[in-house]
């Protein structure tokens, strides 16, 4: 049985409320989310009733079951996102990996390569550290040395295990500093998203264009239906955050409830969204393809089903994307003019254009 989309509204909203009652009666239904929560995604996402559908399953009964599976079968099969034509999936976690993911921006290319001179300066100051341990315990232990002297300072020595490690901290800062200026100071901004963190999904606004939504985790059987494979399982969401390449991406995050914090490690970029406040971060893309993160904030009981996924595209297909999603001031996209203005330039007589000037 198909149900038509008006009766799966009523159906779920049916399903929320029984769900919402037996929660609140029964206190041993686990861990519950506060009831705003659950009335704030009932208002802001029809697709929220993720968690209420998890619900369903700790409640005992076939009966609550069956008609638990209506409501997948009125569920309209998801669409594969357009923007996701093509797109290779470039930030992700590997399965026992331990370096870094591939940097996708100068940012965290800086960031790995950091990391690499820390390496660099890690490793000896460690083996040093070890050699002068070992050397205590091998030549200096009672047997070794029974009778040991008894001077307790030597003035040079003091001077250089004071004088060393603050050079260190000297060449670490030369390229450390300048880093983190670079993540912080923002850019001007070719495209400018609000992120705000709630408990457990995230929702966009991109602020030029009044376009918004939100964005929930993909359960595993939802995953195919929307292009994923199962590995993007815990990272995957039904709706990306779509950006161009090659621009700067001015992103401002704040949360709604507690703290969240936004991140795509292979852009190299984690900020906390704090409520009341409104943080900046910023990134430039360098190629197509898809990137995923995870809230990187203790948040709470589902703090780790709240993933974030970024499409990074053209801006043909950016600014395509933005009229699906019924954008205005088109215009303000990056690259329109290059883009929309020689078609309408194309259907438009250049001599009739002249004469206007
Ligand atoms: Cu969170």
């Amino acid at each position: 049985m198909v149900l038509d989309e008006r009766e799966t509204t009523v159906f779920r909203d049916w399903q929320i409320t029984l769900t919402g009652t037996l929660g609140s009666d029964d206190e041993n239904d686990g861990p519950k989310e506060p009831r705003y929560e659950r009335e704030h995604m009932m208002q802001h996402h029809p697709d929220s009733l993720r968690f209420a559908k998890r619900r369903i399953g700790t409640v005992s009964g076939a009966f609550l079951g069956a008609f638990g599976a209506l409501w997948s079968a009125g569920q309209a099969v998801a669409e594969v996102a357009p923007t996701m034509q093509g797109l290779e999936v470039r930030g992700a976690p590997e399965p026992g990996g331990t370096a870094l993911q591939t940097p996708a921006t100068s940012l965290m290319a800086e960031v790995v390569w950091l990391d690499n001179l820390l390496l660099w300066i890690i490793v000896p100051i460690s083996i040093f550290v070890m050699a002068l341990l070992a050397w205590v315990i091998i030549f200096h232990n009672r047997r070794a040395n029974p009778t040991p002297s008894r001077f307790t300072h030597n003035s040079r020595l003091e001077v250089a295990w004071t004088v060393v490690p603050i050079l260190i901290l000297v060449v670490i800062g030369t390229f450390s500093v300048p880093a983190l200026f670079r993540q912080q100071i923002m850019p001007e901004a070719d495209v400018t998203i609000k992120v705000t963190g709630y408990q457990w999904h995230w929702g966009y606004e991109y602020v030029d264009h009044d376009v918004d939504f939100l964005s929930f985790m993909l359960e595993r059987d939802e995953l195919e239906a929307h292009g994923y494979e199962d590995r993007h399982y815990l990272l995957a969401t039904d709706t990306a955050v779509v950006v161009p390449v090659g621009r700067n991406i001015v992103m401002q995050v704040t949360a709604a409830d507690v703290i969240h914090s936004w991140t795509i490690p292979a852009f190299g970029v984690k900020q906390d969204g704090v409520p009341g406040r409104l943080a900046e971060l910023w990134f430039n893309v360098d190629e197509p393809g898809i990137y995923f993160g995870q809230c990187s904030e203790l948040c709470g009981q589902a703090h780790a089903y709240m993933p974030i996924t970024v499409h990074a595209v053209s801006e043909e297909d950016y600014i395509a994307w933005l009229e699906s999603q019924g954008a205005v001031n088109l215009a303000l996209a990056p690259g329109y003019d290059r883009i929309r203005g020689t078609i309408e330039l194309a259907a438009h007589d250049p001599d009739a254009a002249r004469d206007e000037d």
